[in-house]
């Protein structure tokens, strides 16, 4: 029997949705699970998301890593930002790394009264995708937007990955629907769609433009990032 996928477009939203026995794959392409794949990905032990500075502050006061991220620029006083870029380096090898930004970490620590949460970008969707396929439960896409609010990037990550999903999953509401359509409108021109994007302005005002044109290649990482209490490994 074919399984639901499901897509929630706001944390503001998710309340609506009952997470139980599914799968929630939780998304911020720009960029905060961009950079948890990326961090993972180039051999940090474990991310360790935060909703709150305080949360964040009392691990740094531990002598964690930390990174920290508001309205897009680095919060004084930690030492990490939310830039990909950050998380290609020796430093971050073998350590765990603690992370708080505005929407992402707030999406998932919102998501865990699901059976599994796992954190999605275009640098893994395929993996996410196979993944998905060898487990027999609903899936939500749950769309970290920004303060509340629907936006484009997260939305066309959704459409991506219900396509990718297409054959072995039913579309079980009308943003699914929407979100698969919507990527199918624009992806032969994902860099440029994105670029136009409100956060992806945002950040270009913090000189950060290659940082979405890192977000938006897809499939660069071959793995999948799954919450096991606090910690995504
Ligand atoms: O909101 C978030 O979680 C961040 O990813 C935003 S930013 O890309 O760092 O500006």
């Amino acid at each position: 029997m074919k399984r639901n996928i499901d897509v929630c477009l706001s944390p503001e939203l998710i309340g609506l949705y009952d997470l139980k026995g599914k799968i929630v794959v939780v998304v911020d392409i720009l960029r905060a699970t961009s950079v948890m794949v990326t961090a993972l990905a180039n051999g940090a032990k474990e991310i360790i998301p935060v909703a709150t500075l305080d949360e964040a502050k009392s691990y740094l006061n531990k002598g964690f890593l930390c990174a920290a991220e508001r309205g897009g620029a680095q919060v004084e006083g930690f030492p990490l930002d939310n830039s990909p870029f950050s998380y290609m380096n020796e430093e971050i090898k073998g350590k765990p790394i603690v992370i708080t930004t505005t929407n992402g970490t707030l999406a998932i620590t919102k998501s865990t009264t699901a059976d599994q949460v796992l954190v999605g970008a275009f640098l893994n969707i395929q993996a996410v995708a196979d993944y998905i396929t060898k487990q027999d439960k609903d899936v939500i896409v749950h769309c970290a937007g920004w303060k509340g609010k629907t936006n484009m990037e997260d939305t066309l990550f959704a459409g991506a990955l219900v396509e990718l999903l297409y054959n072995s999953h039913n579309l079980a509401c009308d943003t699914a629907h929407l979100s698969l359509k919507y990527y199918q409108s624009v992806k032969d021109n994902l860099l440029e769609t994105v670029k136009n994007s409100a956060h992806a302005k945002r950040l270009n005002k913090l000189h950060v433009i290659k940082d979405i044109e890192f977000c938006v290649k897809q499939s660069t990482y071959d793995i999948v990032l799954i919450l096991e209490g606090k910690k995504l490994i």
